[in-house]
């Protein structure tokens, strides 16, 4: 069976984005794969955190991966900080990553671009320990975000280069990005991501977020003049990042079916189709959630996780440091 992993990190709460760009690939993936998703915390650290609000999204985030249908007993879920080797194979890949490969990297580059200050060296490294995150458990494919896909590049590079150096000792991992859904937009400014860091609040719909917040989300998304629902993300982009969420909320309906059924109506037909879509897709989420939230199998889940994945990550680890040369005995 090959294998497949992914993670995200809940530098707030999970978004309508965040599911549909990488966890409901996840949840499609468990039965044809050997699933391995984690929660990554030491990425979240590397942006300032209220260590409460944290501890919350971390927990929320477990929940939401099994509320939004991640089977324990298919996949292997876990929290990062419980599989050590993490932080340990992270440093051994910052080592053997360039600086100029840094450098090039989005995530960084676009908030020094903006002028915040004080950013962590963390945050700078942090694909280097995201390689590190894949290459323990030798996956054949990393299903991300189109954001994400440049970090996966980056692991193919270094694996690459640290087996031409020492021997074969990584797989090289595929990056598999849907055609629909992989970057959905804010729905306040179609033209940037929808992102857990959205100031306003308004463009990003939360998978917790009440249902009537959502709706209003949805009913007020940007749109244009153009008074059709026609896909073209260059000249359409809110009605197109619409037509993409509905169209991966509804069993990957075609645009050309969404366009046939809203020819000649207007965008407030078509929005509360949308809407009625998140909302459903909601219910379902937060009514497992509900039941999910409380009970322990979180704890359990967590628990069997981390010993199936330290297993993985310990031989792994071992073989690395021994072909470095690192090990005495
Ligand atoms: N808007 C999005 N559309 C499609 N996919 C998305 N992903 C994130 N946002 C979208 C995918 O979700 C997975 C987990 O991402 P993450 O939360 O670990 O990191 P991120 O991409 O940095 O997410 P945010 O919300 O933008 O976080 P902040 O605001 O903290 O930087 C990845 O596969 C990602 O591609």
């Amino acid at each position: 069976m090959k294998r497949m992993l992914s993670g995200i990190k809940p530098t707030g709460q999970l978004h309508l984005g965040n599911y549909i760009g990488a966890l409901r690939h996840f949840v499609e993936s468990q039965n044809e794969y050997e699933m391995f998703a984690f929660i990554a915390n030491l990425h979240c650290i590397t942006v300032p955190q209220n260590p409460q609000e944290l501890q919350k999204n971390l927990k929320d985030c477990v929940a939401l991966y099994l509320a939004c249908g991640l089977d324990p007993n298919k996949a292997t879920i876990f929290l990062q900080t419980d599989v050590k080797e993490h932080a340990q194979l992270g440093f051994i890949m910052c080592c053997h990553t360039y600086m100029g490969e840094l450098n090039r990297m989005t995530q960084f580059k676009d908030k020094q671009a903006k002028g915040e200050k004080n950013l962590s060296g963390g945050l700078y490294t942090y694909p280097a320990l995201m390689a590190a995150d894949i290459l323990l458990y030798s996956p054949d494919y990393v299903p991300v975000g189109e954001d994400q896909k440049q970090h996966v590049e980056l692991t193919r590079d270094v694996a690459e280069r640290m087996n031409n150096r020492y021997g074969q000792l990584f797989t090289v991992p595929e990056p598999l990005v849907a055609k629909v859904g992989a970057r959905i937009m804010s729905l306040s400014d179609p033209t940037k991501k929808m992102s857990k860091s959205d100031e306003t609040n308004k463009g990003c719909i939360y998978l917790l977020d009440d249902f009537k917040v959502a709706r209003k989300k949805v009913m007020s998304a940007v749109t244009d003049s153009l008074g059709k629902v026609h896909y073209d993300p260059e000249n359409q982009p809110g009605i197109s990042n619409l037509m993409q969420i509905l169209s991966s909320l509804s069993n990957e309906r075609s645009f050309e079916d969404i366009e046939k059924e809203f020819k000649g109506k207007g965008y407030g037909d078509f929005k509360k189709a949308v809407a009625d879509a998140v909302c459903a897709k909601l219910e379902e989420i937060q009514t497992r959630y509900n039941e999910i939230i409380n009970s322990n199998l979180i704890e359990t889940t967590l628990a069997n996780g981390a010993k199936k994945a330290s297993m993985i990550a310990a031989e792994k680890l071992n073989k690395v440091q021994k072909a470095i040369g690192m090990e005495i005995l």
